[in-house]
């Protein structure tokens, strides 16, 4: 046997006196110090794309399988791949295709997680929030913020799919998580047809006998008529962002600011055959390709997608996009924790030092 180095002895007496710690719920930082502090952020999270392709027909089996009755809600959710065990598209973010079939009804509840919805596929159908019906046809984008009252409704002759976001990810790490059913399965419609976009959707013009009073958007409908006119007037004339092209923020019309406290919303066209420069951003974002093809670069790798693809960039990760057509445009619908970043002086931004990624 050999006699123990002064080294060893000292190690063993340490790990005796952490074990010791252990019976008082207490443990040394100084070992875990550079896993706490990090020089900067490095995502669990990693970067996928969902392809439309495979997913349609896994919802439209969804259907089969299961009614509305049986489901709160039926979404498939977007589960990343880096977050095994958590309800997460990104750190903070949760994203899900939702399919509600002809007739169906999906019933009244609200919670404190904010939701918004961007159809996809459908010939109308609707969501009533909070008293308001509010149509659904491809391309609009529909809100349903914290705590409002919301049921979605098809009575169309078709399948409607449309992709949900929701800050449920931040919201559950908070330990805000609140739900309530709605004491009927529908709620009853008590406010006139287009009322929130004739308040609050007029542009530069808003009610001024009103103060406003909420955090997130009064403004619960941004048609998708609205939203094409503004690029497309915008992509001839318009520099656009060296990372994002022309793009667009669905904004809070009372305070320019963004849609919800927790989540901002954007529309983006690459004009043809554009190409963006590469950075990064502590802010995650999900992606849903409205129309066009091609590819975005994410820490190095290439995700290709075609329209109605989805895809997640995690904070903090080099991307740059690519329209991949010579001829015509590819848009893209995105949204962001952004504004929760922003809040807390937390939300820091960095170009590529080379432009772009290898
Ligand atoms: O449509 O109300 O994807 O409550 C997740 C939770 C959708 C909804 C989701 C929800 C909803
Ligand atoms: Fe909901």
């Amino acid at each position: 046997m050999t006699a123990s180095s002064p080294g060893e002895v000292k190690q063993s007496t340490l790990s005796a006196y952490y074990e010791d710690l252990q019976a008082y719920s207490v443990a040394p930082l100084w070992t875990v110090y550079e896993d706490a502090l990090v020089s900067e952020p490095q995502s669990k999270a990693v970067p996928y794309l969902w392809s439309w392709k495979e997913l349609r027909p896994q919802a439209l089996r969804a259907a089969q399988l299961i009614g509305t009755d049986e489901a709160e809600r039926r979404v498939l959710m977007l589960l990343n791949p880096g977050l095994k065990g958590r309800v997460a598209t990104t750190n903070s973010l949760f994203s899900g295709l939702q399919i509600v079939m002809p007739g169906e009804t999906a019933r009244a509840h609200r919670h404190t997680p904010a939701a918004f919805r961007f159809i996809i596929d459908s010939d109308g159908g609707y969501t009533t929030v909070d008293g308001e019906r509010i149509p659904m046809h491809p391309g609009d984008l529909v809100l349903t913020p914290n705590w409002t009252w919301h049921d979605h409704g098809n009575d169309t002759g078709n399948p409607m799919i449309w992709l949900d976001g929701l800050d449920i990810p931040l919201v559950q790490q908070l330990e805000a998580v609140f739900f309530e059913p709605f004491p009927e399965d529908v709620q009853p419609v008590t406010e006139p047809a287009d009322s929130t976009l004739f308040k609050y959707g007029a542009g530069a013009l808003k009610p001024a006998w009103e103060t406003p009073t909420s955090t997130h958007s009064p403004l619960m409908y941004y048609p998708w008529k609205q939203t094409w006119a503004a690029l497309q007037r915008l992509a001839p004339v318009a520099e656009g962002s060296p990372y994002d092209g022309v793009v667009l923020e669905y904004t809070n019309p009372t305070t320019g600011g963004p849609a919800f406290p927790t989540m901002a919303c954007h529309i983006q066209l690459l004009r043809p055959g554009e190409s963006t420069k590469a950075h990064r951003h502590t802010a995650s974002a999900i992606y849903h390709v409205v129309e066009g093809q091609g590819c975005s670069v994410v820490n190095g790798e290439r995700l290709g997608w075609e329209a109605k693809d989805v895809f997640c960039v995690p904070g903090w990760t080099f991307h740059e996009h690519v329209n991949g057509s010579a001829t015509e445009p590819a848009v893209l619908f995105s949204f962001t924790d952004a504004p929760v970043l922003q809040a807390l002086s937390l939300l820091r931004e960095q170009p590529h030092p080379q432009g772009s990624q290898a």
